[in-house]
């Protein structure tokens, strides 16, 4: 375990991590000190509750949670910490409404920020945290710049048959 982390990634079954090590990999990319756990809302409730309270200590500033079907993971650790925290639903049996749906009907006073299910979700859910981590670090601030600048290049070079 990390002593020092900035964002964690947590994802209710190890099945979900095919999807989440996009998010990783992102975080990674970016220089931005991160850990992955599988930890489930509904199968290992007090463990889950012992990491947030265990991550806030280790300077975690944002969360990540992923989870499909019922999928309450992001809402509980939400309720477990003011930091923000920010919800990839995964595909499912009914291909991720269920989880997307679970995820984003947070009730008022417990937000979530829900991003799209899947893969992009995972990615994006990581360039959103580093948007927040960059608020107050310039370094991110100019490599989320720098990130944009390079996608934007690459679709304005695209050639058609
Ligand atoms: C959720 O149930 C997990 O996040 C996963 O997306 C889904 C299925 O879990 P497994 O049955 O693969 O462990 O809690």
């Amino acid at each position: 375990m990390n002593d020092n982390i900035l964002v964690a990634v947590i994802m209710g079954s190890k099945s979900d991590w095919d999807v989440m090590r996009y998010a990783a990999e992102t975080l990674t990319e970016f220089g931005v000190a991160n850990e992955c756990r599988v930890l489930s809302a509904h199968r290992t409730p007090d463990a889950l509750d012992a990491y947030m309270q265990d991550a806030s200590k280790r300077g975690c500033e944002v969360f990540i949670g992923a989870a499909g079907g019922a999928a309450h993971l992001a809402g509980v650790m939400a309720s477990r910490t003011i930091k923000p925290v920010l919800g990839v639903p995964m595909a499912s049996a009914l291909q991720g409404l269920d989880s997307l749906l679970s995820m984003v009907q947070m009730p008022a006073g417990i937000p979530v920020g829900t991003l799209a299910v899947g893969k992009a979700g995972a990615v994006n859910a990581a360039l959103l945290a580093i948007a927040i981590l960059a608020l107050t670090r310039p370094e991110l601030a100019v490599k989320l710049t720098a990130f944009r600048k390079k996608q934007a290049d690459k679709i304005l070079a695209e050639m058609l048959p």
